[in-house]
């Protein structure tokens, strides 16, 4: 029977890890793949992380199923980082959280529990989005719709995305970025959080809340700043937080899918049913990176260390992204991509068209989604000069 079947290209942003590697130009250059890189170009193991695991070495006693909702530890550590300690949707006993694998895992549950218990409710992510949204919502069985989020000059469209937002069905379930919005870097205000609130109010929008840079952006509060006031001023919310990012765990796949509910009645209820989903897709979640963070957020000394490293991690992004527009001003180019500086998070929608990419990527050695989208982490005080010049040759 398998000889019927097609072969199909693989991931376009994965793919670039191979041809990367292939390349032998010693001045290569990666700007693809989202994950942090130091000023080594280097991914390592945070301390607080490695800390963490030389305890739960130690100390570790059983390798049992910890259940579909996972580590009940870990909930309670990721629940108040999310939501803020003391905030009243928690002391409301509102919010529910079910450990998943990645943030990925947590995106599939939240499809499968709006697939069978919202039954007729279609999503509307942002056009672009991260691509993975694409496939996840209609592998679900939910129809997939766009709102519009950057215009023809590269910028943020919120008067597009809001007028779109207001057509949208009642009921519909709407997918909003928390913070360093991938693939743009755009990012939307306090102010412009508060319209889409009263939006979603309106049009009794479910809104589901992708949340896997918290404190990439601006800091872990402040990161937080737009599921923290749809989930105290909205009946429902749903969030999928990541701690791939933050934490570096990206292959120990640590996320968790938290649902907001009404009352704690009503979370109890939608708890139950979000346990089914897990369990029909892969029974319990893996546990050792739930146990890591378990482990930092519950030791003062630990989670010290941890913000510490994230703030650094941040502040070289933010640092990056303003040393690029630098690099770019003996070119005339730094008021074209004076953009790059107010984006926030690993990635940037640069405006480079896939037309010179393509020439970035095979007369530079450059490589970037074709999309324009660069991982700024991928920057470097080496690099830069290298990059301004191989850009300004492309804008030629
Ligand atoms: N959502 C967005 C927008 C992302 O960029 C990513 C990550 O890479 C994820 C979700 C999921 O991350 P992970 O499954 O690695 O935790
Ligand atoms: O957008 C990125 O680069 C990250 C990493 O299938 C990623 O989110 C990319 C593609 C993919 C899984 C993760």
């Amino acid at each position: 029977m398998f000889e019927q079947i097609e072969r199909v290209p693989g991931d376009a942003i994965l793919g670039l890890i191979e041809a990367f590697k292939k390349d032998t130009n010693p001045q290569k250059v990666d700007l693809g793949v989202g994950v942090y890189r130091d000023a080594q170009g280097n991914t390592p193991v945070m301390r607080a992380v490695k800390e963490a695991e030389a305890l739960l070495l130690n100390n570790e006693t059983t390798k049992t199923y910890i259940g579909s909702h996972g580590a009940p530890a870990y909930g309670e550590v990721v629940l108040p980082m999310v939501l803020g300690q003391g905030s009243p949707v928690l002391e409301a006993g509102r919010a529910s959280a079910t450990q998943s694998p990645g943030g990925t895992g947590a995106l599939r549950l939240a499809a499968d529990f709006i697939a069978t218990q919202l039954p007729g409710k279609d999503i509307w992510v942002s056009d672009p989005t991260w691509p993975n949204h694409l496939g996840i919502f209609p592998a679900a069985g939910l129809t997939l719709h766009k709102y519009p989020y950057v215009d023809a000059d590269n910028r943020l469209d919120f008067d597009g995305m809001l007028g779109a937002l207001k057509q949208i069905p009642e009921g519909d379930v709407v997918l909003l970025h928390a913070c360093c919005h991938n693939p743009t870097g755009f990012d939307l205000s306090r102010d412009q959080w508060k319209q889409v609130l009263e939006v979603l109010k309106e049009r009794k929008l479910l809104p589901l809340v992708d949340f896997a840079y918290q404190g990439f952006g601006e800091g872990l509060d402040e990161d937080a700043f737009g599921p923290r006031l749809l989930a105290e001023n909205l009946d429902e919310v749903i969030i999928t937080s990541s701690c791939s990012k933050n934490f570096g765990i990206y292959c120990e796949r640590t996320g968790c899918l938290i649902m907001v509910a009404k009352n704690a009645e009503q979370m109890e209820n939608v708890r139950s049913q979000v346990a089914i989903v897990a369990r029909e897709n892969y029974s319990n979640p893996p546990a050792h990176g739930g146990a890591i963070v378990s482990e930092v957020l519950h030791s003062d000394e630990l989670t010290a260390v941890w913000r510490e490293e994230l703030t650094e991690m941040r502040d070289r992004i933010n640092t990056l992204r303003r040393d690029f527009v630098e690099a770019l001003k003996p070119y005339g180019l730094d008021e074209k991509y004076a953009h790059v500086a107010e984006q926030r998070g690993m990635f940037s929608y640069t405006g480079l068209t896939p037309e010179q990419v393509d020439r970035l990527r095979d007369e530079f050695s450059i490589y970037m989604v074709r999309s324009g989208r660069a991982n700024v982490a991928g920057f470097s005080h080496e690099n830069l000069p290298y990059l301004a010049k191989a850009i300004a040759a492309v804008n030629d």
